[in-house]
């Protein structure tokens, strides 16, 4: 058996596996060894979550920002793109019409927008729209303010807000201050710690090939292990028009994959992502073979929305919508689950952080 055979056999017991196995299966390039941990990762994901995939709604409702990623065109520098901030009511409107598509969740993200960010009850607006999407779908809602106060992450937790999703994009402070200048790696990880701290369930993500080594990337899958996230992701990083990486080459695609099926290794139990935001629809299946769990970026046409690394790939095709997903899903042997079952998910995601919270507190 060769090492890889055998760090895929453990993987497959459900054995954790150490920061040099990750960083191996990471740097795999034979393509029947890749093949191999695709399968495992299935079988993984199979062993946890059966044939259920789960679709997320995404509403980016305002693509102002005060920051200068240099890996986004919604930087605040770029003058070369059209920005929006919709209206509360244009937000409701979106999210009902998605719930009524069938999707298990209304994803809300923007900007560092200083009209939320640099004004005095900014947040208002935001924590009142999450109670109102609640209220008017019934279904739960992610938060994707960026960094925020603890006392709004507070209120939205209280306001009903269940997910808060905030990417370090790569657990290296060197590369990340390179992609985020002026920005705080502490705060960003901190926010994540604190939400978890109220209750709500948190995403993580990493970018790739943006200049990481298989090793960094490595350590940041062993790092996310001890912020035990509910939700995991990769995206492969997209040059945007008018930023200071136009130019750098777009990421390997096999890089993402072979990251996201190690991430499905690590973390099997996870929710993880497959972003129609990166490659539209075009690249669900690879995704789904993987190991993702999770359909995101799933945008409906006729409302103006913007996708974040694909600002209008597939959006006004209705390619990114959940009739379109459901035939790549039926090939693929999968099938969407129902909004109890994600429901069930939630709840049961949110007792394990109660217990570990209330076993960290006694400690
Ligand atoms: N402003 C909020 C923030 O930065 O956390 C939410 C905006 S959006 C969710 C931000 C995420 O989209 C980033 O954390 C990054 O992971 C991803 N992203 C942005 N630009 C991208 C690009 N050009 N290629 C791939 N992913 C990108
Ligand atoms: C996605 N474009 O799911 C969205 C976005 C933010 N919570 C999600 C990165 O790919
Ligand atoms: Fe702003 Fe978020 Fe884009 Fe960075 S990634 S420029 S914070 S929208």
């Amino acid at each position: 058996m060769s090492i890889i055979e055998s760090i895929l056999a453990d993987a497959l017991e459900g054995e954790k596996l150490s920061q040099d196995e990750i960083q191996i299966l990471l740097e795999l390039e034979d393509q029947e060894d890749i093949r191999l941990l695709f399968c495992v990762a299935r079988s993984r994901r199979r062993r946890y979550f059966g044939d259920t995939i789960f679709l997320y709604g995404f509403i980016y409702f305002s693509t102002f920002c005060r920051n200068n990623c240099k890996f986004c065109h919604f930087r605040r520098s770029n003058s070369t793109l059209p920005r929006y901030r919709k209206k509360p009511e244009e937000v409701i409107d979106a999210a009902c019409e998605m719930a009524e598509a069938g999707v298990h969740l209304i994803d809300l993200t923007m900007g560092e927008d200083p009209h939320y960010h640099c004004r005095p009850h900014g947040f208002d607006d935001l924590i009142q729209l999450v109670t109102s999407i609640r209220t008017a779908t019934g279904l739960p809602v992610m938060v994707s303010p960026g960094v925020v106060p603890s006392t709004v992450l507070a209120d939205l937790a209280q306001a009903g807000a269940t997910w808060y999703a905030c990417y370090q994009e790569i657990y290296d402070r060197p590369l990340f201050e390179q992609l985020r200048p002026g920005q705080s790696y502490d705060q960003r990880l901190c926010g994540k710690r604190a939400a978890h701290g109220l209750g709500m369930l948190t995403e993580e993500g990493l970018l790739c090939g943006i200049g990481e080594s298989a090793k960094i990337t490595a350590s940041s899958i062993a790092a996310i292990r001890a912020l035990d996230p509910e939700q995991v992701r990769v995206m492969g990083f997209v040059p945007q028009a008018g930023t200071p990486m136009e130019h750098n080459a777009g990421s390997d695609p096999s890089r993402e994959l072979i990251t996201m099926a190690v991430m499905r290794l690590i973390f099997p139990d996870k929710l993880i992502p497959a972003s129609l935001d990166v490659d539209g629809l075009a690249g669900l299946e690879q995704r789904l073979n993987a190991g993702a769990n999770v359909i995101t970026s799933l945008v409906l046409p006729g409302n103006g929305l913007a996708g974040v690394a694909n600002r209008t790939l597939d959006i006004e095709e209705a390619r990114r919508t959940p009739a379109s997903v459901l035939p790549i899903l039926n090939r693929c042997k999968l099938r969407a689950g129902t909004k109890e079952e994600y429901l069930a998910w939630i709840r049961k995601g949110e007792k394990k952080l109660c217990n570990r919270e209330s076993m960290e507190m006694a400690i």
